[in-house]
């Protein structure tokens, strides 16, 4: 096996070779006791200015989305949106850290990390309107679909990043999931998979504290999320999910060891999911107020704010800039959505098969003659 080389492993001292298999030292894998952060710490004169006003700008145009398209299902414009607010600083790190030729591959939730890599702000949201397919090209965008059955995204990532290496391009593929998501089977192939391939897979696991009403502590009985990566032989990070610039950090590393050759990282972010599960969700049902005003004090756009002024680094014109970004974005979006879509129904047979079956064929040309019947009523 040569794949394996490069880590350091040895059979158990003293027992017979074969069944012991390769064995990974598990201390360099293990997360840090506490969540990496930057925020409050010397590190964040570090960072480059540029950047963390990128980061602080993104954040706000990010919430004013979050709330816009939430608004939209109340007004029957989308029809249904698993908000991000409160988890700006994942989904906004998540798309920096990725070049233009890596893969981002988003649950549900991760709608504004698809908008932050540049995918249009509409389109990423046709999907969650109803109106058929993606809306988006994911090849264009490098960006698979929204993900709705749980961590289904995480052996594709995988997929896509070994075939990837297997033609020497160097691609990494970034996977996006819940708290909830890590304890699907696929979570745990992909895992597997990605750690004994070697693929350049970064998996980023945004631990909002619960599976719609299913609470952390009801989910799983690790030490934390992060430690599920050392059973695999991969390295665990903890961080701070609403502290941007650690996340930012900490996945960039994440990134350019897979890039190099170093194999997948599993990053577990500490964040809170501010609004409920979705527009159809009650969580007033399963959490308390004074859990959700905590978390409202640790906001990740009031954290930046508070330290990139401190820092003298962000002043009140740029603030002002944001929030004006911010709310041209929130009028597109009402403009857009006052009108439905024009949407060709034979489409929906457009991306079933490369070849079409008989069966598919046969229905197709059944829906070309009512549509045809529909139109001739609909000119007399
Ligand atoms: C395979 C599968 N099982 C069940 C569901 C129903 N479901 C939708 S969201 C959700 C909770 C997921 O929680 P988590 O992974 O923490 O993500 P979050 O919604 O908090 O971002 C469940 C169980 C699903 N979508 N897919
Ligand atoms: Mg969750």
């Amino acid at each position: 096996m040569t794949v394996l080389d490069h880590r350091h492993h040895a059979g158990v001292p003293g027992w017979l070779p074969g069944a012991t298999a390769p064995r990974t030292d598990p201390a360099p894998l293990l997360p840090d006791p506490s969540p990496v952060r930057a925020i409050g710490t010397p590190a964040l004169e570090k960072y480059d200015p540029a950047l963390l006003r990128e980061l602080y700008r993104r954040l706000v145009v990010g919430r004013r989305y979050n709330q816009q398209a939430t608004t939209l299902t109340k007004q029957g414009r989308l029809a249904v949106y698993p908000a991000s607010t409160g988890q700006e600083a994942c989904q906004v790190a998540a798309a920096l850290v990725l070049g233009e030729h890596d893969w981002l591959f988003p649950s549900y939730r991760d709608t504004l990390a698809v908008v932050s890599r540049g995918v249009d702000p509409l389109e990423a949201l046709t999907l969650l309107r109803g109106s058929a397919h993606t809306g988006y090209d994911p090849r264009a965008s490098r960006t698979a679909p929204l993900c709705t059955p749980l961590a289904t995204q995480a052996p594709h990532a995988v997929g896509l990043a070994h075939a990837a290496r297997l033609r020497g391009e160097p691609v990494v593929a970034l996977a996006m999931l819940g708290d909830g998501g890590t304890s699907e089977g696929d979570f745990h192939e992909a895992l597997n998979f990605a750690a004994v391939l070697d693929a350049p897979v970064v998996f980023l696991v945004q631990n909002n504290g619960y599976a719609i009403s299913v609470p952390l502590r009801a989910q799983s009985a690790a030490p934390s999320l992060a430690h599920k990566a050392v059973g695999y032989g991969m390295p665990g990070r903890l961080v701070d999910g609403n502290d941007a610039p650690a996340v930012h950090s900490v996945l960039t590393e994440a990134v350019e060891r897979a890039r190099a050759g170093g194999g997948p990282t599993l990053v577990e972010a500490l964040t809170y999911r501010i609004d409920a599960h979705t527009n159809a969700d009650d969580a007033t049902r399963y959490r308390t107020e004074p859990e959700v005003a905590a978390w409202r004090e640790h906001d990740p756009i009031l954290l930046m704010e508070r330290a990139l002024r401190g820092l003298g680094v962000l002043d009140d014109r740029l603030v002002r800039e944001a929030a004006d970004e911010a709310e041209a974005l929130a009028a597109r979006m009402r403009a857009e959505f006052h009108t439905d879509p024009e949407l060709d129904p034979m489409s929906l047979f457009a991306h079933v098969y490369a070849e079409p079956t008989p069966q598919l064929r046969e229905q197709a040309a059944q829906l070309a003659a009512e549509l045809a019947a529909e139109a001739e009523v609909a000119d007399r």
